[in-house]
């Protein structure tokens, strides 16, 4: 009896550290937070151009629009990836660029070397007629319209996108990303199309992020398929359980990916700046 109870233990030890091991080796983090000034106008550094653009939607039967950045010295001579960069749910279009300084964030990392030059794509992701945020913004009609818009994204503005900017038209060169609701967006579209995206980043991912056996129902392909796969959220953050089931699911699936669990951190630009900042380093 002794022996059994024994041997069992030692069994249990060796299954804890494998576990233990595997969860290190699965997801990685960091603490580091963005330096002061990265969100801010820096002397000596070239400025990127954000601009408004239209596009024709075909699923939504309007002609829609986006912002987009181009980085400094942007030219036609050159093929750049791109990042498709999601709103929360009372965003739209605006909500990064008027709360989250992305093209200053975006012109500083390019200045210091820390950041690829790419073109980022901030769209509007309630795929509705009247899509602005509106009204009670969690009506089912608006909140439907969040998950009509992988369709307008792969089938209207990717295409629209790749046919007049110079861009590379290949997974590889194309990320998606978003906060809260564009947060479970980029994961269900990300995650949902990996022959469109290898680089995913959910930051403070909402409720509407399908359910982990759901969103990866292939659990074997991702680490081969994905070069990044990002999920963070505050620890403060009432949403944080969707990040965290996610998290789990990734591990006990030994996918790889990287999680932030922020200190101290709550449901706002804070964290989505500090995201941004980390998340773009990391591509291409
Ligand atoms: C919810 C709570 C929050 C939800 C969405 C959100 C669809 C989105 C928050 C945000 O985008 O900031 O229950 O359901």
């Amino acid at each position: 009896m002794i022996n059994i109870f024994t041997s069992m233990k030692k069994h249990l030890l060796l299954i804890s550290i494998f576990v233990y091991i595997s969860v290190i080796v699965n997801s990685q983090s960091f603490i580091e937070r963005a330096p002061e000034g990265f969100d801010l106008p820096q002397t000596g550094v070239l400025a990127g151009k954000i601009d408004t653009i239209a596009y024709e939607s075909n699923t939504v039967g309007t002609t829609r629009n986006a912002l987009l950045y181009t980085p400094p010295c942007f030219n036609l001579e050159t093929q750049y990836p791109v990042l498709y960069l999601f709103h929360g749910i009372g965003g739209d279009e605006f909500e990064w660029y008027v709360n989250g300084s992305p093209n200053l964030i975006f012109d500083n990392l390019i200045a210091e070397g820390k950041m690829k030059p790419m073109i980022v794509v901030l769209p509007n992701g309630r795929a509705m007629k009247n899509d602005r945020a509106e009204g009670n913004i969690f009506e089912r009609d608006k909140v439907e319209a969040f998950s009509t818009f992988e369709q307008d994204l792969l089938n209207d503005l990717i295409p629209h996108i790749e046919a007049n900017y110079p861009v590379i038209k290949e997974r590889k060169h194309r990320a998606i990303a978003g906060l809260s609701m564009g947060g479970g967006q980029a994961l269900n579209f990300g995650l949902g199309n990996m022959n469109h995206f290898a680089w995913v980043g959910g930051f403070s991912s909402a409720p509407n992020t399908k359910a982990p056996s759901e969103l990866i129902p292939n659990p074997s392909i991702v680490n081969e398929k994905l070069e990044l796969l990002y999920i963070s959220c505050g620890d403060q953050d009432a949403l944080l359980h969707v990040t965290v089931r996610t998290h789990e699911f990734l591990d006990s699936n030994n996918i790889l990916h990287i999680y932030r669990l922020i200190p101290n951190g709550h449901h706002d630009f804070v964290v989505w700046k500090d995201d941004l900042y980390h998340f773009v380093q990391l591509l291409f």
